[in-house]
């Protein structure tokens, strides 16, 4: 295998140049399509079909860089991530697992559909992952041929999505699919996230120009989708000037997954408030002086949107307590083994 750098137009960039070093392994990485039951799709060249490996006891997401071993049969490393969208995976015993859907990936685009009420709890959690995941959220609400008056929906996610600039969209007309293709430059990726039904595949089908990806109608009675899409797949958009996108199946819950400074960010307003308590620990229950629970009394902060946001801090504490615990475990079985008979 040749240490050649990949190919820029494919999204390698400087930080996985860094992260590539750091491996130590000079063979040149592939990046994962997608993937099938334990198969990874690798394209390695641009003008040369994927290849299929192997990703046996590998962690593995679509938008990844991976090395494959020399006899193709499987991968063999990956190349550390620069940013993953990642979630908690739903039922995985009483353990914590992460499930990440999406690697390496530029902007993070949340998907909700107009034909729907407005879920700002939804998306404030997609947002803590987006933000969570190192890449620059956009928020995009499609469907907006279907609906007469968009602007009260549009302003309740408005509400929630702090900094974050809410697009409207429609696969069907082409609305909004100009702005959204030049949010991906060449070299760069985009993943589409929501629930399904929401109108992912359409718009990057839309995106895209042809019907490259399957699609179907979503339940007359609640507007839910049928999991159409069941992989993710990594689609390139047509022309030099463009870059890739990442369809993903509509998840149904979006769990926290977090390590870093997504609930800060995406609850940024409630943070700045915070900064003008009395108490810096405030925890903003009955403290006197509280600059939240005032801003709540004022109209200028909703009430549900604290509420929410302290569910969102106790669910990362619980997991991160769990996953306390369990690296205990691990150490003690670790000891356990190391002992000299
Ligand atoms: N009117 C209208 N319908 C749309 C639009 N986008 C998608 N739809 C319809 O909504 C349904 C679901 O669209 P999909 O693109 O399959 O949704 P998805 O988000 O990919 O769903 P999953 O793959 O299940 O996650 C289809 O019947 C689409 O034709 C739109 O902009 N306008
Ligand atoms: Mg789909
Ligand atoms: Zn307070």
């Amino acid at each position: 295998m040749s240490h050649e750098r990949p190919d820029e137009r494919l999204g390698w960039n400087s930080s996985l140049d860094a992260a590539w070093a750091d491996l130590g392994d000079p063979r040149r990485p592939g990046r994962v399509s997608r993937l099938d039951r334990g198969w990874s799709t690798i394209v390695v060249h641009l003008d040369r079909p994927p290849v299929r490996a192997r990703n046996i006891g590998a962690d593995v997401a679509v938008g990844d860089w991976v090395i494959v071993s020399d006899d193709g049969e499987r991968v063999d490393a990956v190349v550390p991530r620069f940013s993953a969208f990642t979630r908690r995976a739903s039922f995985e015993g009483n353990r914590a697992v992460a499930h990440t859907i999406a690697a390496n990936i530029d902007t993070v685009v949340l998907v909700h559909a107009l034909t729907s009420p407005p879920n700002q709890r939804r998306l404030e959690r997609e947002l803590v992952l987006a933000f969570d995941s190192g890449a620059t959220p956009v928020i995009v609400v499609t469907k907006a041929d279907a609906v007469d008056d968009a602007d009260a929906t549009v302003a309740t996610l408005e509400e929630v999505a702090v900094g974050v600039p809410v697009l409207r969209a429609s696969g069907r007309t082409g609305e909004g699919v100009e702005q959204l293709r030049d949010l991906v430059p060449v070299g760069r990726t985009m993943a589409l996230l929501g629930a399904s039904g929401v109108g992912k595949s359409t718009l990057i089908n839309a995106l895209v120009g042809g019907e490259l990806l399957r699609t179907s109608e979503v339940r007359e009675n609640d507007q839910r989708g049928r999991h159409t899409t069941t992989a993710c797949e990594l689609v390139r958009l047509p022309g030099d000037d463009h870059g890739w996108l990442i369809d993903t199946p509509g998840v149904r819950a979006v769990s926290l997954w977090s390590s870093g400074h997504g609930i800060e960010r995406a609850f940024r307003d409630v943070f700045d408030l915070s900064e003008r308590c009395r108490f810096r620990d405030c925890k903003h229950e009955d403290e006197p002086g509280c600059a939240v629970h005032r801003a709540i009394e004022l109209g200028r902060l909703d009430p549900r949107r604290l509420d929410a946001m302290k569910r969102l801090v106790a669910e990362e504490a619980a997991l991160e307590a769990e996953q306390r615990a369990w690296e205990k475990a691990q150490d003690r079985r670790g000891v356990r083994k190391q002992r000299p008979r």
